[in-house]
């Protein structure tokens, strides 16, 4: 893949960033690793993270639009107030609880959160997927969007398996600042898709302020989330969190550690999956159940700012894949229920798929040759089964 075939057909007249396209582009090159989630800085690094480059959209004269600068504000912020109403204290254990491993895969684009070629919204600049989307990432027909341009870890393919979970959070803080009185102490294990890797995610440090979003403190509860908010990934639905943490952590594989201060997103809300796993658009999220998802992206905190750490999980997802592609070809070759234009139109799709996730493919073995960029799926995104009932509240 050239990099021009990443950045051209602008549907509409972005100037094209140069340095973060590069940046985009080596990102790229080591797969997934491109799932900047979060960029949070030091009270002194947001200051100097106007030169840092990780916002794209500093030096191509368009704005940055949504929360990055009330999120830069505050982040230097020295006493940040108090939740109102005091501190809240969430605790959950929940031991042999189902999982569901998130394959990299395709995102459908849901027109309530970036519009339409011709209507763009939901551009925020940042690194792949931080937030926002440029519209170049979108791939489109008939004036309409359909998918992102490039594996997600948002997608509808996902394995079960079985994990446990326990944590106690503190929301104390309620805005972003140089510091926060919010506590994380995490600490969930769960298996690799095909069994050979037990996982360990273990958090004991709440992020005290966001970069391109808020982190409210490190930790957030009830609050609205993603999709629409702005606040996180636009690629997941907006959902309400009844708890959330963003956070430094470290992970073990089989006992060992592999990853330090590396960065770690977890958040119980609404059901955002459908009755086949498939990620739901913000008209499709369920109030009525409650999940929660643990996000390891590829980054770690170092005293100079985030740096690209894909986590070394030792997975490879391509056969997983493969064979959910093809199950789902089977089930579409026996549906009945679809008309002939509707399967010719859903085959054409899946082969646009296809061909996504052959990149993809193409895009790692090309990492592997070039060396110590590559240890497999380069991020975590699970699942855990649970309900609100299981959640212990304390005031
Ligand atoms: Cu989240």
């Amino acid at each position: 893949m050239s990099q021009s075939t990443v950045f051209n057909n602008f549907p509409v007249k972005f100037s094209p960033v140069t340095w973060a396209d590069n940046l985009l582009y080596k990102i790229t090159l080591s797969l997934m690793a491109m799932i900047l989630w979060m960029l949070p800085l030091t009270a002194a690094q947001a200051e100097s993270g106007r030169h840092m480059g990780f916002m794209p959209g500093m030096d191509n004269g368009l704005p940055h639009i949504g929360l990055y600068a009330y999120t830069m504000s505050h982040a230097r912020v020295a006493n940040p107030p108090d939740l109102l109403g005091g501190p809240i204290r969430v605790g959950l254990v929940k031991k042999n609880t189902s999982t569901r491993w998130t394959l990299p895969g395709p995102r459908f684009v849901d027109p309530a959160v970036f519009g339409t070629p011709a209507h763009p919204v939901g551009w925020e600049q940042a690194p792949f997927p931080l937030i926002g989307m440029q519209p170049s990432w979108l791939r489109s027909e008939n004036g309409k969007y359909t998918f992102v341009d490039h594996a997600t870890p948002f997608s509808d393919w996902m394995t079960v398996g079985v994990g446990s979970v326990k944590m106690n959070l503190v929301d104390a803080t309620a805005i972003d600042g140089a510091r926060t009185k919010d506590k994380v102490d995490f600490d969930a294990s769960f298996k690799s898709p095909d069994g050979k890797f037990t996982y360990r995610v273990v958090v004991k440090k709440a992020l005290p302020h966001g970069m391109g979003y808020p982190f409210f403190g490190g930790v957030v509860t009830n609050h609205l989330l993603h999709g629409a908010t702005g606040i996180g990934t636009r690629l997941m639905p907006t959902e309400f969190t009844y708890a959330g943490f963003w956070g430094t952590g470290k992970i073990y594989r089989n006992g060992k550690l592999v990853n330090d201060g590396q960065i770690v997103h977890m958040m119980i809300g609404e059901l955002v999956r459908g009755d086949k796993q498939d990620l739901q658009f913000d008209g499709g999220v369920d109030p009525h159940g409650v999940t929660m998802h643990l996000m390891v992206p590829p980054y770690k905190i170092t005293p100079h700012g985030p740096e690209l750490a894909p986590v070394k999980t030792g997975y490879a997802p391509f056969a997983a894949i493969k064979k959910l592609m093809m199950a789902k070809m089977k089930m579409l070759k026996q549906s009945k229920n679809m008309t002939p234009s509707q399967k010719k139109a859903m085959k054409k799709r899946m082969m646009e798929v296809k061909e996504l996730m052959a990149r993809t493919k193409e895009s790692m073995v090309q990492a592997m040759m070039e060396g110590d960029k590559f240890f497999g799926q380069p991020f975590m995104h699970v699942m855990f089964g649970m309900r609100r009932s299981d959640l212990r509240i304390s005031h």
